[in-house]
């Protein structure tokens, strides 16, 4: 049992002002593995108060005192990898591969992105007779989900230190453990008092404790839609920025010159990596209708043989959902599908055979999918695949096109022009041309209802920062 009942607050582990606590399950077994305090506005006022009192010392230090203290937090945070990679495993249901090679290594490369770009990044630049100067922009409030717990926290964390902002985070309550490691290598690294603080709880009272708080300067949070807007309503009393990444649809466009095969391999694994809770899963494939009989054949062979079980075993690659709601809610797309008339080629409801414990699905594809069909249209946050046909490339440009969403795409072929063409038509914020590694450097975040801001790299150092221009300073 893992039981983290306090919040770090000021540098220290402090008991809430509230006795109730919210029970964590391990979706591969059902059964609580932990337990988190229920944090009261009280709690977070302090927290907040902390990180406010934190601020104008810490705004102020060097870039290369930055460095040095990302630097350490790298350190540190390297030498608590088998930790990492087991609460992943057991609060989120990932795979322990996985856990390593995505969730482990994505929070430690934001961390070292962050180095990277503070010894490059101008926080001034002269211009004639006007000094302008980027500052911290005070004290953050970092509200994160629960698919990616690393990623999500690290990301924001450390663009916030590289700019000298202070921070109050509240992780998601269904995978909150991953937050607090990280709490434990902050300190290990040395960093000061009240820079980062951690208030767990539930988002109706902490989430919306953050965003309606008087100060609180700037709110990231990733997400839902909905709670996005609940956000972007509680920032409008005090005027507070905020960055918000949400949730996509995003199309993968499969050239005619593509290799079936692969562009089938890459298909599936677009759509079933991470159980499929990826607010970047390519959810819709796009095929020529030539294609489509020998692609359905080879997407059919993949997901047989993709192996779906017990998330600490070395050989598997999908483990269960995160939750009983997430499961509920998978199942329900998937019933929805056939209603809808889209033709089922693989999974289908219910848990894949021998199980039955755990909040596991099937991988499960459909064909014969229009555009304006549910599962064409919602975010599923679950391993289903929608399979469309286009007859040409505007008109496949045109069905990517037609979402409400903008955060990811994906093209695969094999001609560079086209390759280019349709990577530049595609109206998201990050498109990837096949299997392309993934670039921390490059500004990651939604066009469209996909959300607001940029994280990673040098645009997520920006979203801490408020540009102050000195007139006649020369
Ligand atoms: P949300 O409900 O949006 O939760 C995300 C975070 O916001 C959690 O920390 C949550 O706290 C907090 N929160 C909840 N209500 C809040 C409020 N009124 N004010 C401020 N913060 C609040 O997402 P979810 O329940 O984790 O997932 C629901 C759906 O959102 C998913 O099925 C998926 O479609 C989408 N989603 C998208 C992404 C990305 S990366 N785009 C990530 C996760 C989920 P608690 O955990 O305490 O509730």
């Amino acid at each position: 049992m893992r039981n983290y009942t306090k919040h770090y607050i000021n540098g220290e582990w402090v008991t809430s002002t509230g006795s109730k606590t919210i029970d964590v399950i391990n979706p591969a077994t059902e059964e609580v593995m932990g337990k988190i305090s229920s944090g009261t506005e009280e709690d977070l006022d302090k927290a907040v108060a902390a990180a406010k009192a934190a601020f104008p010392s810490f705004s102020q230090t060097s870039v290369e005192e930055r460095i040095e203290l990302l630097e350490r937090i790298c350190q540190e945070y390297e030498k608590r990898k088998d930790d990492i990679i087991e609460v992943i495993t057991e609060e989120l249901g990932s795979p322990v591969k996985r856990s390593n090679k995505v969730h482990y290594q994505m929070g430690l490369q934001h961390f070292r992105q962050a180095v990277e770009e503070l010894k490059t990044f101008k926080f001034e630049e002269e211009r004639g007779n006007t000094l302008v100067r980027k500052e911290a922009i005070g004290v953050a409030g970092l509200i994160t989900p629960w698919n990616f717990p690393t990623n999500q926290t690290s990301t924001k964390l450390a663009s916030a230190f590289a700019a000298g902002s202070t921070v109050v985070l509240k992780p998601a309550s269904n995978t909150p453990f991953a937050a607090m490691i990280l709490a434990e290598i902050f300190e290990a690294a040395g960093l000061p008092k009240g820079v980062f603080n951690l208030v767990t709880g539930s988002g109706s009272t902490i989430g919306n404790g953050i965003s309606s708080h008087p100060d609180i300067d700037f709110v990231s949070f990733t997400g839902s839609g909905e709670v996005g807007q609940k956000i972007m309503e509680n920032a409008a009393s005090t005027i507070k920025k905020v960055s918000l990444e949400l949730g996509g649809k995003s199309p993968l466009i499969v050239l005619d010159d593509a290799d079936i095969k692969g562009a089938a391999k890459t298909a599936v694994a677009l759509v079933a990596g991470n159980t499929g809770q990826v607010c970047t899963a390519a959810t819709r494939t796009l095929i020529p209708k030539g294609m489509h009989d020998e692609f359905v054949e080879a997407v059919k062979e993949v997901i047989e043989n993709f192996p779906v079980g017990d998330p600490t075993s070395q050989d598997v690659q999908v483990g269960p959902l995160v939750d009983a709601d997430q499961w509920e809610r998978v199942q329900s797309y998937i019933k929805k599908g056939s209603e809808e008339g889209a033709d089922l080629i693989a999974g289908g409801p219910g848990k894949p055979e021998g199980l039955e414990k755990g909040y596991y699905t099937k991988i499960t594809a459909f064909t014969n999918v229009k555009n304006d069909m549910t599962i064409a249209q919602e975010e599923i946050f679950g391993p289903v695949m929608s399979i469309l046909t286009y007859d040409n490339l505007d008109e496949a440009m045109e069905i990517a096109n037609d979402t409400i969403y903008g955060l990811a795409g994906y093209v695969y072929g094999g001609d560079r022009d086209t390759l280019q063409k349709v990577a530049k038509g595609i109206r998201a914020g990050q498109i990837q041309v096949n299997n392309s590694k993934t670039d921390f450097s490059a500004p990651f975040g939604g066009f469209k209802q996909s959300g607001i801001g940029r994280e990673w790299g040098d645009f997520g150092i920006e979203e801490f920062l408020e540009p102050k221009s000195i007139i006649g300073y020369y």
